[in-house]
């Protein structure tokens, strides 16, 4: 009989959503070769320029608006939804793909851009509309604190300790659309194999951390993740 895992961890880059229409970060014509890492993506640009860094972020909001799950998305759903075991997914993205596909079992590691964080008193609060550098917040009432609830480079990300425990308890590990530049996310797959978990790459193309996959499919997400779901889903 076909091997069976009983407890998944997925974790999901940009390369996911980009066949929704959503740019990566570091591919030829990604985010990051358009505006500078320390202009809009660090507590540092937020203090020097907000409305500059809040502008992004409208921006990238207004556009996740439009965007629909894709095929991928939609796979990995009906994974968690099938599987017999544990499946928990762990997103890098800021985009709601994933739980509107349905994924329900979900953690925004690196935030999401659909709520705003408030600097003076750390409440959170869904945020669909722009943000602007005097807007107040409804929990506290103070002005000038609301910023996009998102994850910046030298901040810590979200429930690191429930993912740790979830990486260290798996049997299967699958990385997806991710390039493996960024830590503590890039390390997850030497933490899973360390726990003696099979380690699958699903990307477009090798990424960092290639060495420390036992398996890789390189092609793109809506198609190779359907295929590898369905292959999962019938016991192997
Ligand atoms: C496809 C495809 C298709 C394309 N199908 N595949 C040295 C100095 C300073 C800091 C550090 C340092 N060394 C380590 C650090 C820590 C730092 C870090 O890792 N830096 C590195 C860059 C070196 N990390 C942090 O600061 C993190 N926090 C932290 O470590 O806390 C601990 C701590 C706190 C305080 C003090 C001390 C320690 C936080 C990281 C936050 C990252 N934030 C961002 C922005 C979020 C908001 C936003 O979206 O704007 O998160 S950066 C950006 O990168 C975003 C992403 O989630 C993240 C990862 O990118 P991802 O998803 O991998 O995208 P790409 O573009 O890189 O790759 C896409 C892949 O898809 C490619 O491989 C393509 O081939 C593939 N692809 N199309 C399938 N159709």
């Amino acid at each position: 009989m076909a091997h069976s895992f009983e407890r998944i961890v997925i974790l999901t880059g940009a390369g996911l959503s980009a066949e929704s229409g959503l740019s990566t970060f570091r591919d030829k014509d990604g985010i990051w070769s358009k505006v500078r890492i320390e202009d809009v993506a660090t507590p540092e640009a937020f203090m020097r320029d907000p409305q500059g860094v809040l502008d992004f972020y409208n921006g990238r909001r207004n556009n996740s608006g439009g965007v629909e799950p894709n095929a991928a998305h939609a796979a990995l759903a009906r994974l968690e939804a099938g599987h017999p075991g544990e499946v928990l997914t762990v997103t890098q993205n800021i985009d709601p793909l994933h739980e509107r596909a349905g994924t329900t079992n979900l953690i925004h590691m690196h935030g999401e851009i659909v709520k705003a964080l408030c600097n003076h008193c750390g409440g959170r609060e869904p945020y669909d509309r722009d943000l602007s550098a005097d807007d107040v917040c409804r929990q506290c009432g103070n002005r000038g604190g609301l910023r996009p609830d998102v994850v910046w480079f030298g901040e810590m990300p979200y429930q690191m300790e429930r993912i740790y425990a979830a990486l260290s308890r798996c049997d299967l590990f699958i990385s997806i659309g991710t390039s493996g530049n960024v830590y503590p996310a890039a390390g997850f797959v030497a933490e899973a194999r360390g726990a003696g978990a099979r380690t699958v790459e699903l990307n477009l193309e090798p990424s960092e951390g290639i060495s420390h996959f036992d398996e890789a499919i390189h092609g793109k997400a809506t198609e190779i993740v359907p295929v590898y779901v369905e292959k999962l889903l019938n016991g192997g």
